[in-house]
């Protein structure tokens, strides 16, 4: 069998740091791998979210908890590929358990996506290791991204045949909510962290001159409404113009139909921005916030990379608090035009080769 290479075993480690997108990339990856055939363990030190991102599992992908320290991997047979994903730094145990395969695996630093120029020029370099049990190994950085010459964005392959078939009244129609909706009401999904114009975001949408129902994540974002509801003495279920409905936790694939069913979506942190695009509905991104402000460049990259229109951006700036100004009014208009730069981002990113396929080629150079 020399010249043929398999690569069938791939170990993924995961740390939460908080929120939940490291582990819903993991899971995302491990499953898109596992549906190409690789048997995938993923090592996680808090997997109690994929009780509803992911209540069915997948076959092929093998949950497990995070190893102590003291674990010793002597026995754990030989992968090929093992994923590092954002900095979690592997368990020595298991590094000294690499060091000692016959083979070396395939080694991979998944890094957050960004569309800075940095991270392009370190998409695909090698990072020597130079101490600890894997001493003399190579981790190789792989950098998510929106151009070309970045590791692309995780997009399963029936994405968008399963997006033509969605059936929104349908899904809509199942929604557990506390008030049926109305035909004429704009619906605006929210999934935010904690952002200062919130209260004037509801206080717009309550004398807006359409109705609109905003359909609230679970956590951080409902807990940032209620604050927001009682610092404005607004009923916690909205007024005038605006109704606010608490939604369940979904699964992936259902806050996918989220997404794909909403006039306009608010996301955050990396993977439902990704999602947020390949809905192909207007969008505004609630950038994770990090003490040295690193955010602010972060956004300004991705904002560049996309051509954002001009007075998106300015929604952006505000929504993430970059600017102290009014925000700019979710007009029919506004969401108009965001609709057509939305989709064209769309077209534009499914043409690049999606995330896994590009790890698979990249891997299959490395070994
Ligand atoms: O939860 P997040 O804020 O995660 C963040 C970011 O990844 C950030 O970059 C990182 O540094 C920080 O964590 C530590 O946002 P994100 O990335 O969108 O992840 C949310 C995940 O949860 C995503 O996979 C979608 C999933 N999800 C569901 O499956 N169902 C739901 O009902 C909701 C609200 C989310």
């Amino acid at each position: 069998m020399s010249g043929v290479i398999t690569h069938q075993q791939w170990v993924v480690f995961c740390r939460v740091v908080d929120n939940h997108g490291d582990l819903g990339v993991c899971w995302r990856l491990a499953s898109q791998l596992a549906a190409r055939g690789k048997h995938v363990q993923l090592f996680v030190d808090d997997a109690s979210a994929l009780a509803w991102m992911a209540p069915h599992g997948c076959a092929g992908v093998e949950v497990l908890a995070w190893p102590d320290e003291s674990t010793s991997f002597a026995s754990h047979p030989a992968s090929d590929v093992v994923i590092e994903a954002f900095g979690c730094e592997l368990p020595h145990g298991f590094q000294a358990a690499m060091a000692a395969w016959p083979q070396a695996p395939v080694w991979i630093n998944l890094e957050y996506f960004s569309a800075e120029a940095v991270s392009l020029r370190n998409h695909g370099l090698p990072s020597p290791v130079m101490s600890g049990p894997a001493r003399g190994m190579t981790k190789w950085f792989f950098f998510p991204g929106f151009t070309p010459n970045t590791g692309g964005l995780l997009r399963e392959p029936d994405l968008a045949e399963r997006h033509t078939a969605f059936d929104r009244t349908t899904w809509l129609s199942a929604l557990p909510l506390d008030k049926p909706l109305a035909a004429n009401e704009r619906l605006i999904s929210l999934f935010c962290y904690e952002p200062t114009a919130l209260p004037e975001l509801l206080k717009q949408l309550s004398q807006a001159d359409e109705p609109t129902r905003l359909l609230v994540a679970q956590g951080r974002p409902s807990a940032a409404v209620t604050v927001a509801t009682q610092a404005l003495h607004m009923p916690s279920s909205g007024t005038g113009q605006l109704h606010i409905s608490q939604l369940p936790y979904f699964s992936q694939i259902d806050f996918d139909h989220l997404l794909w069913a909403c006039d306009f979506n608010l996301v955050r942190g990396e993977d439902s921005l990704v999602r947020a695009l390949w809905a192909g509905q207007p969008f505004a991104w609630h950038i994770y916030p990090q003490d040295d402000l690193a955010h602010h460049d972060k956004l300004h990259a991705f904002e560049a990379a996309l051509d954002m229109p001009v007075d998106l951006r300015k929604f952006h700036a505000v929504w993430n608090g970059l600017e102290m100004a009014p925000l700019p009014a979710l007009s029919r208009a506004a969401l108009d035009d965001w609709r057509r730069w939305s989709r064209q981002a769309q077209q534009r990113l499914q043409a690049q080769t999606d995330l896994t396929s590009q790890l698979l080629g990249f891997v299959a150079q490395k070994r």
